[in-house]
């Protein structure tokens, strides 16, 4: 009997969600809580950690899951890695839906970063007008070079002093269109980008924006997640998952 964990939290993993309802297939979603209101989901909805492989494997045995899809973000890597370890000890199969990165493309200026602490290093010491879009987990790092104003984006409106000290905030949650993008990167007479090498099109926008203003991306990385079964699209892991899914063009 199929029953499914399936850790959420990007455009791709709704998308299954929606094909897994369609399909009555027994499946839980899972968030981290990292929102104030996440996004429903047409399925069983599960908020918060596990509390860590330990948690999981247990919540896998008690749950009696059969298969994990780890749909989560990239740069979402511990969580990653906790399903990788916590499926190899239960014996339950697992496999990541996950978009191929992006890739620098005609007109592109990137400047391509390994990890967060050289994101703030290519940026310049002062004067640059930087969009940060980059959520709020990892805005701390920019605070050794607060000479820069700083557009940041985030899901919930700011629960406290930032530690940078000039900002402009928008609030907004994805996915984001290009026309709103290039808008906002104008009106704020943006000189550099920050992003996440997230793939997938609902934070695409942006990019296609810089390149339209001729601006310079500096890209960061993807983490180091331990190898698992990978596959691309809602349609793969449906025939995985042992469905003759209908081509839902998702
Ligand atoms: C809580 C669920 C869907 C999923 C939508 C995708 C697209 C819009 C683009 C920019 C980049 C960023 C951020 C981003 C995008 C999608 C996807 C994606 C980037 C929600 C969501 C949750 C989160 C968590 C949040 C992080 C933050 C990252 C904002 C919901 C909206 C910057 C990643 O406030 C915080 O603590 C936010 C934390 C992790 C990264 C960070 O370090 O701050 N995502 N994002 C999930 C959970 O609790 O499990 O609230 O509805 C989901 C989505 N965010 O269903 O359509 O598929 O990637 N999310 C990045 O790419 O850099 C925004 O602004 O251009
Ligand atoms: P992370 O750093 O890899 O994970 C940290 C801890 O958060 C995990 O060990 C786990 O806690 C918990 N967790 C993460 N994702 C979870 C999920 N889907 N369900 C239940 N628990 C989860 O994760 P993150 O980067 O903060 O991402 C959190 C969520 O935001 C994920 O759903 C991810 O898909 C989404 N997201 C992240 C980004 C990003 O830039 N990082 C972008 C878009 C969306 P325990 O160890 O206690 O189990």
């Amino acid at each position: 009997m199929t029953r499914i964990l399936l850790l959420g939290g990007t455009t791709e993993a709704s998308r299954l969600a929606r094909v897994l309802a369609e399909s009555s297939t027994d499946a839980v979603f899972s968030y981290a809580g990292r929102t104030a209101s996440p996004v429903a989901q047409p399925l069983p909805m599960r908020v918060g950690g596990f509390g860590g492989v330990e948690g999981l494997a247990a919540y896998l045995k008690q749950e009696e899951i059969t298969h994990v899809v780890d749909a989560t973000h990239p740069f979402a890597a511990q969580m990653s890695a906790n399903a990788v370890a916590a499926c190899a000890e239960t014996g339950v199969a697992l496999t990541a839906l996950e978009r191929a990165p992006w890739q620098a493309g005609e007109g592109d200026d990137w400047i391509s970063v390994a990890d967060m602490s050289a994101a703030v290093a290519a940026l310049p010491d002062q004067g640059a007008r930087v969009f940060l879009a980059i959520g709020k987990q990892n805005l701390d790092a920019f605070a050794v070079k607060p000479a820069n104003h700083y557009l940041l984006r985030l899901v919930d409106a700011p629960d406290g002093a930032l530690p940078l000290p000039d900002t402009s905030v928008v609030v907004a949650r994805g996915p984001f269109d290009v026309e709103t993008d290039t808008a906002l990167m104008r009106d704020h007479a943006i000189t550099h980008v920050v992003a996440k090498n997230a793939g997938g099109v609902g934070a695409e926008a942006k990019l296609t924006a810089a390149r339209a203003l001729g601006l310079p991306i500096v890209m960061i990385d993807r983490p180091h997640v331990p190898p698992r079964r990978i596959l691309r699209t809602v349609d793969q892991v449906m025939a995985w998952l042992g469905h003759s899914a209908e081509p839902s063009g998702a």
